[in-house]
């Protein structure tokens, strides 16, 4: 396996050249008025968790003095057809050139990853035929299938995993998905069986471009699966902290068969996964409409009115009771004498401790397992960023799980601290809303 660091390193210059000129920019340049699924205009503030850094712009030891860029955090409701969406769009040249998140981090994900793929290539995927994968990250879920008479593409704009998927054999296109890159790779290697897009649809600004790019690449009987974190659980257990501009929208099944309906693509089926917070696992295919048992979901969104403004309140109301807790409960433990550290280094740790304003007083450092985040710091609040082994030399008396979803596989690698009584909390620490 490639060096995770030393790609990183050499990318982040890029990075630096392009947030010194965005740095020129200003807050309308970024904001989006119209909503992403139905174009319609008038979207409604449903959040707002202030000036936030890219939340996997980590930063090296020698960037802690340097300004850093902070861009607006809106979460806006459209009362049309019910899209959650960010009010303000980073470039996504910023995010995703260069990128910290590699999906080989998680064995649970890519167990998970492995069973989509071997189910939908069964399923959809003729000997011979092509399965593409978009944000296809280092390779992981395409290099599951072991198939050996289905052809697989990669496409992902990191190009730092980029070489990481070609280096395990996964051919990979380091390119942001579009139609016309659909098209090419149709004219090329023909139209694929089968197209996996998981955690990317999220995070891309123009919808209407890529679900174009689905229906000019996807073979007449070929389907399209589509994984993104479930809003009703989003809002459901408040879990503001997987709010950040890497994820430009936060998908109901309406706005999403709105979506691929405008584009001559059915929603076929919608399945639950309790992984990432809380998932749909959407499949589509060429068509119109959706399917009964998606008519089921559409209807339950309805009954709960998330096309609206006031199915809000109360996780708003809980986001800002769960900062209240967690500020108190890390200031108990200071005064109590206690270590505390962060577990885990992801996005999302980077939107609590900002939002929190946790700084390195309360929570002197975080834990990670990643190699190309080990050494650095965390964007805002700048945390350095230990290997797994530091837990044995801070011997710390609790930790706070950044990384709260996946408390099973980092309860396993930490039993002995919990068997020495050490405290596991998570930053969600109110009641669950609404319940
Ligand atoms: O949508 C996205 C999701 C799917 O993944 C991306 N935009 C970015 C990323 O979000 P994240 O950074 O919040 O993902 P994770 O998977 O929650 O990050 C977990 C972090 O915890 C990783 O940096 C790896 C680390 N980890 C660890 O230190 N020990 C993970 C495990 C399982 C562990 O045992």
């Amino acid at each position: 396996m490639l060096p995770q660091q030393a790609l990183a390193d050499h990318l982040r210059h890029d990075y630096d050249a392009l947030a010194s000129s965005i740095g020129t920019q200003s807050e309308a340049d970024w904001e989006r008025k119209s909503c992403r699924a139905c174009l319609a205009d008038g979207l409604v503030e449903i959040l707002n968790l202030g000036q936030m850094p890219p939340a996997n712009s980590l930063l090296r030891p020698q960037d802690l003095s340097k300004p850093e860029l902070r861009f607006p955090l809106s979460l806006r409701l459209c009362g049309q057809c019910g899209m959650v969406q960010l009010g303000h769009v980073v470039p996504a040249s910023l995010l995703f050139r260069s990128y910290l998140f590699f999906t080989s981090s998680s064995r649970a994900m890519s167990e998970h990853f492995a069973g989509l793929m071997s189910e939908a290539s069964d399923r959809y995927v003729p000997p011979g035929g092509l399965v593409v994968e978009i944000g296809s990250n280092d390779g992981t879920a395409l290099a599951s299938i072991r198939r050996r008479d289905a052809r697989v593409l990669g496409v992902d704009p990191a190009r730092n995993i980029a070489v990481m998927a070609a280096a395990r054999g996964v051919p990979t296109v380091s390119e942001f998905f579009t139609e016309t890159l659909a098209r090419e790779i149709a004219r090329v290697a023909g139209p694929a069986s089968l197209v996996v897009a998981c955690n990317v649809l999220g995070h891309i600004d123009d919808l209407d471009d890529v679900c174009k790019g689905f229906k000019v690449l996807l073979a007449p009987a070929g389907a399209i699966v589509i994984e993104v974190p479930y809003l009703g659980e989003l809002v459901d257990h408040g879990e503001y902290d997987t709010i950040y501009h890497e994820h430009l929208s936060y998908f109901a099944v309406h706005p999403l068969a709105t979506l691929l309906n405008r584009h001559g693509l059915r929603l076929e089926k919608v399945e639950h996964f309790g992984v990432h917070g809380g998932t749909m696992r959407c499949t589509a295919v060429h068509g119109d409409g959706v399917g009964p048992d998606v008519q089921k979901w559409i209807d339950r969104e309805s009954e709960r009115g998330l096309n609206r403004p006031q199915a809000y309140l109360p996780f708003a109301a809980k986001v800002a009771r769960d900062r209240t807790a967690l500020v108190a409960q890390l200031q108990e433990l200071k005064k109590q004498g206690k270590k505390v550290l962060g577990y885990g280094a992801p996005a999302k740790g980077t939107v609590v401790l900002n939002y929190c304003k946790i700084g390195a007083d309360l929570l002197p450092a975080v834990i990670d397992s990643t190699p190309a985040k080990q050494g650095w710091h965390v964007p805002g609040t700048h945390q350095p960023i230990w290997p797994p082994e530091a837990m044995q030399r801070e011997r710390p008396d609790a930790i706070l799980l950044l990384a709260w979803n996946h408390a099973d596989e980092i309860k396993r690698r930490e039993a002995a601290f919990i068997a020495s009584g050490g405290l596991i909390f998570t930053p969600h620490l109110t009641e669950e809303s609404g319940k």
